[in-house]
């Protein structure tokens, strides 16, 4: 339910601010929490409010813990780098006056970071622009390499798990419980047709021919800020869903957003293709950061990972349809329809340049 401004200054206050705020207000375009910017007297945005889903993310005290770890361990590597304006350049957290790292409220779970100031995000991207965020995203993976195994919680379990959301779906074309099924048998169709050779990762998972390292896992274009000044990339966000994956999660969901010449969302299908020149800048900046710890098996799949995360969130948006919309916000009845076929668009676009993809790889092989 929506909180009124004096509620939610009533949540504010419970933190340690170091100012006084007099207004919250929703900011961004998730999918999954709610986010407000918080702005003090003299009109300045100061704080980043966030209400947790705590009906996807259900452990908050783990979620909350893994952003603590991962932000301390980034922080630490940026001072031993020697790097200034780091408060910029990694995310703080806030705790609560009785020092706990969110605060309940008896329905609702919080918690409040400081905001960036005079940086930007973007919903769509230049290839200058995607040659900086791929630097960016292998950097975090390198900088979170040596978090020791067992320190970070699954905090969505089995969250890129091919196989497990392929049987999310299939559950709930058996179920049909919203009566869509009739609806959308084409896309069904589509779907099975791709389903084997989308479970790759998790077979060379099993026969030990793939490694699990630790992912941001939702590396969507808007997941980081930019320095409003230079253009260069100075802070990774959004942190709920860093944990041990696979490595193609974090190539694939930058092409799949930033690669995208339409929106996630986009009815006219025209608009929705793959753009290479963002394919490639992006690869090649994520490359000079993460050749060094790729193995030649992780490098060859990398368009391939592209594919992938399209077609997962393909499946993961039709199986919201299908399920009568219980997971991703909607802003409009189809709106999760509407996601899936630009999905599958841009997926049919990545199947078609698959070749040229491979070929551009080459070079770091
Ligand atoms: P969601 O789960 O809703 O996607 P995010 O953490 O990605 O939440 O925040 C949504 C948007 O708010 C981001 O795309 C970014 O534009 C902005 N934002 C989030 N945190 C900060 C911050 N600390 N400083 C500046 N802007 C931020
Ligand atoms: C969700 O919260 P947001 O909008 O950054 C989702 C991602 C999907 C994305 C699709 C926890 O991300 O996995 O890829 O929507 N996050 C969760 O746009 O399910
Ligand atoms: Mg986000």
């Amino acid at each position: 339910m929506a909180k009124t401004n004096e509620q939610l200054l009533n949540i504010l206050d419970r933190f340690q601010l170091d100012e006084k705020v007099v207004s919250a207000e929703p900011f961004g375009n998730g999918h999954i929490n709610d986010t407000l910017k918080v702005t003090n007297e003299k009109g300045e945005i100061k704080y980043v409010l966030q209400r947790i889903n705590h009906l996807i993310f259900t452990n908050v005290e783990m979620l909350q813990n893994n952003i603590h770890v991962v932000t301390t361990h980034i922080r630490r590597k940026l001072e031993e780098r020697g790097e200034t304006d780091i408060d910029r350049k990694v995310l703080t957290f806030l705790p609560t006056k009785d020092g706990k790292k969110y605060y309940f409220d008896g329905d609702s779970y919080w918690r409040v970071c400081l905001f960036i100031p005079r940086s930007k995000s973007y919903e769509e991207v230049t290839p200058a622009l995607s040659y900086e965020a791929g630097k960016a995203f292998g950097d975090f993976q390198t900088l979170l390499s040596d978090i020791p195994e067992g320190t970070l919680g699954e905090t969505i379990p089995d969250f890129h798990n091919m196989e497990f959301r392929l049987r999310q779906f299939h559950e709930a074309v058996a179920a049909n419980p919203a009566g869509r099924l009739e609806e959308v048998k084409d896309l069904v169709e589509e779907i099975e047709k791709r389903a084997e050779a989308m479970c790759v990762q998790e077979r060379l998972y099993r026969e030990g021919r793939l490694k699990k390292r630790t992912n941001h896992c939702d590396t969507k274009v808007n997941n980081m800020m930019f320095d409003a000044d230079s253009g260069k990339v100075l802070c990774v966000i959004d942190l709920d869903t860093v944990m041990p994956g696979f490595v193609l999660s974090d190539i694939g969901d930058f092409i799949r957003t930033g690669a995208n010449t339409g929106a996630e969302d986009d009815e006219n299908l025209d608009n929705v293709n793959v753009d290479m020149e963002i394919f490639k800048a992006y690869t090649r900046g994520y490359m000079e950061k993460a050749k060094a710890f790729l193995t030649p098996t992780e490098i060859k799949l990398l368009p391939y990972g592209g594919r992938l995360l399209t077609y997962m969130q393909t499946v993961r948006f039709l199986t919201d349809y299908i399920n009568g919309d219980t997971y991703y916000k909607i802003h409009s009845p189809k709106h999760n329809l509407i996601r899936t076929k630009a999905q599958f668009k841009l997926l049919q676009s990545l199947e078609a340049h698959a070749g040229e993809m491979d070929e551009f790889m080459n070079q770091w092989l």
